[in-house]
């Protein structure tokens, strides 16, 4: 039946279909549940239920997703509008049974809104979720109390606390949905669905169903994650709100869980976690370039080097359907790397992450060669060879003839200036750097250094590349070690020096710990190689490290670096390695004191936070929030600390600035100006 009449209010419309009333959401870009969305919808659902001929009614979005959530711009800011957790009460209550017709993503308040609809339908392609807790929050909608009374303790948990969303096809298996609809026919389907539910009662209501306690679950799920979920707040927020949805009546489980929702979104993590959110979509884009900017093609990939970095970038192509050249110098070289990379794909199948076909798949992408020729009609080259400019710039000199005009040339250097290496073409406007973090196939973290002749579509087409291998992408511009390893060496100079002054390796890496990073500078440096950059002449002893590294103490490679490790690479503190410290001791005439937890935090933390400013005057990141985002993706920094720079502000910037006098470091001026002004470094 055709529609009759249409009423607009804000971005929800609505159309009748004879007795269905069709309620349409129209807000770009995701339909996030806003003020004036919120306010559409319950103008409409209130227009439906006052009319007698309306016996059924459908919710739907246009554009590419149903509810994507909440509007996360709006926590934080006075209430507008009728609140979320009301109109999903109010839906639920309607007298008028309503149908949630879904497509693309019904996350966060978009899921618990289809939860407070009496019917869920879903496109096949269709996702369902709860990513609250990735903000550090929970699905305070009712969605704790009604998604466990709907699918039980177990997949609630899964979805509540670890926010990860489900497909269509598993939401029908757990009863979340109760209904697929065609791809294409997702409004029609609905609502011959509302039809066929019109009259039946009574009306199904999630807050009328009752879950069982189910405490052995909770423990053996808590158990499983639990390192995973240490020190963020929010999970255990929602397992006890999950918990609460078995053991309270569903009055008094929206009771708790808009308690527990009101301390986390007042919480210091949340607010660290939605500005990541928000800094990962910003550092998508590039200043001073037209976001309009047309991109080159890029169909074929070339990568130099079949190492472990070469292979691992290689990865990222493959696994995205992109054709890759693989070059190396050796035949066996080739042959090893290829190895890597298949048995790479091999263990990921195993572990079902990918399917069972994805390597073959892959790997029939790949072209392995040993001639640099064989690169000639890739639309990007990017190089991962050993890190030394002699050698880059042979080969950026070589690839210069070879590969095709309008290709772009990339260097993964970590370090070096890639002006330099630009300047060894003839086409300087479409080189830059592609800094990937290893191991390269995993790690999120893209640095693209803008040479400073790199061309904007150049630098565009590679931002928009990075997305498409699923990377975060930063811009950084050229200096010594870029954003994130720039910020590496204030930290490893002052641990360092630490030790001399009486720290252990223990005690630095322990506060790292307890700040939340995965490891601290001397578990790191066992874990990538105590060896690595080290000059090779055992007898030019200078600092500690090459000490370390000319007793063959590598690391946990050879069991043995700054701790001793058992056989199943279980670290004790070595007796040994405080040896030789001590022996620096005496030798600098160093009489070791007492070094406070507070000490390390400032001299190792507040030194990065130091660089961080001194990287935003020079123009060398784009905004604070990219170098957060370089130090949560590329580093392992704990994303309810928000970064580096966010971090420095909850800590306090003229406490910071405090710290960093304290120890004798001179202050960035920018990080002093704004710890004035009582500003926000920008
Ligand atoms: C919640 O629901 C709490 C409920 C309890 C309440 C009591 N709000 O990611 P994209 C913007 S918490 C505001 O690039 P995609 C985004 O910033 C929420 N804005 O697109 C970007 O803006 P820009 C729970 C939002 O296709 C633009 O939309 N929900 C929101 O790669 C495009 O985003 C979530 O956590 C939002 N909720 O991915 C879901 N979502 O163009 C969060 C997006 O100005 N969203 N924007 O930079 C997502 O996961 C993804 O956006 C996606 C689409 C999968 C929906």
């Amino acid at each position: 039946m055709t529609s009759q009449s249409i009423q607009q209010s804000g971005p929800v419309r609505t159309a009748r279909h004879g007795d269905v009333l069709v309620i349409v959401a129209d807000s770009p870009p995701v339909n996030a549940l806003g003020a004036a969305v919120r306010d559409g919808l319950e103008a409409a659902i209130k227009e439906g239920v006052a009319d007698s001929s309306i016996a059924a009614m459908v919710v739907r979005c246009d554009g590419r997703t149903f509810f994507a959530g909440a509007d996360i711009s709006e926590f934080g800011k006075p209430l507008r509008g009728v609140p979320l957790p009301d109109l999903v009460n109010m839906i639920e209550a309607s007298p008028t049974p309503v149908v949630a017709a879904i497509h693309g993503s019904a996350l966060g308040g978009g899921c618990e809104m289809a939860l407070g609809c009496h019917y869920r339908i879903a496109v096949p392609s269709a996702k369902l979720g709860t990513p609250e807790v990735k903000l550090g929050l929970l699905p305070g909608a009712g969605g704790t109390q009604r998604l466990p009374r709907l699918v039980g303790t177990g997949i609630a948990l899964e979805m509540i606390v670890l926010g990860n969303p489900v497909s269509a096809q598993k939401a029908k298996d757990a009863g979340l949905i109760d209904r697929l609809a065609g791809e294409n026919t997702l409004e029609a389907d609905a609502i011959a669905f509302a039809r066929e539910i019109a009259g039946k009662r009574p009306i199904p209501r999630v807050r009328d169903r009752h879950v069982e306690a189910d405490a052995a679950a909770i423990a053996v799920f808590r158990a499983e994650h639990r390192r995973k979920l240490s020190g963020f707040d929010a999970p255990e927020a929602c397992i006890a709100c999950v918990a609460a949805a078995a053991e309270r009546s569903f009055a008094d489980g929206l009771a708790f869980e808009r308690d527990e929702f009101m301390k986390l979104m007042t919480g210091t993590q949340s607010a660290a976690q939605r500005h990541i959110f928000f800094a990962e979509r910003q550092a998508a884009k590039i200043d001073g370039v037209d976001p309009a900017t047309p991109l080159r093609p890029i169909a074929k990939v070339g990568v130099i080097g079949a190492g472990t970095m070469g292979g691992g970038i290689a990865m990222n192509f493959l696994s995205a359907g992109v054709p890759v050249t693989i070059v190396e110098m050796q035949q066996e070289a080739l042959e090893r790397g290829t190895g890597v990379m298949r048995r790479n794909y091999e263990a990921s199948a195993a572990k079902g992450r990918i399917p069972a076909d994805a390597p073959d798949k892959a790997m029939a992408l790949l072209t392995p060669s040993l001639s640099l020729d064989a690169l000639a009609d890739c639309d990007l080259v990017i190089e991962a060879v050993y890190e030394d400019m002699s050698v880059k710039k042979e080969l950026f000199g070589k690839l210069d003839a070879i590969v095709k005009p309008g290709a772009i040339l990339a260097s993964n250097t970590s370090y070096l200036n890639v002006d330099e290496i630009a300047a060894c073409t003839q086409r300087p406007q479409d080189v830059l750097g592609m800094h990937f973090f290893s191991p390269a196939n995993v790690m999120k973290l893209l640095e693209v250094v803008r040479g400073a002749k790199t061309a904007p579509d150049v630098l565009a087409t590679v931002m928009a590349l990075a997305k498409r291998i699923r990377k975060v992408a930063v811009v950084a511009g050229v200096c010594h070690g870029f954003i994130g390893n720039r910020m590496l060496m204030p930290r490893q100079v002052e641990a360092n020096k630490l030790l001399l002054e009486g720290a252990t390796p223990e005690q630095i890496d322990r506060v790292h710990v307890a700040f939340g990073m995965p490891m601290g500078p001397f578990q790191m440096a066992d874990l990538a190689g105590v060896d690595i950059g080290w000059h090779r002449d055992p007898t030019r002893i200078e600092n500690i490290r090459d000490a370390l590294a000319a007793e063959g103490r590598w690391g946990q490679k050879k069991g043995a670096g700054f701790y001793d490790y058992d056989d199943k690479r279980r670290p004790t503190p070595s007796p040994r390695v405080a040896e030789i410290i001590d022996g620096f001791r005496t030798s600098a005439g160093t009489k070791p004191r007492a070094i406070s937890d507070g000490e390390i935090v400032a001299r190792t933390l507040y030194t990065m936070v130091n660089e961080g400013a001194l990287i935003l005057e020079e123009g060398m990141a784009q905004r604070a929030s990219d170098i957060d985002v370089v130090w949560i993706y590329g580093y392992g920094w704990p994303v309810y600390r928000g970064g580096p720079m966010f971090w420095a502000q909850t800590e306090g910037l003229d406490k910071v600035v405090a710290g960093l006098e304290r120890y004798g470091f001179p202050v960035a001026r920018s990080l002093k100006a704004a710890a004035g002004n009582g500003e926000a470094l920008k």
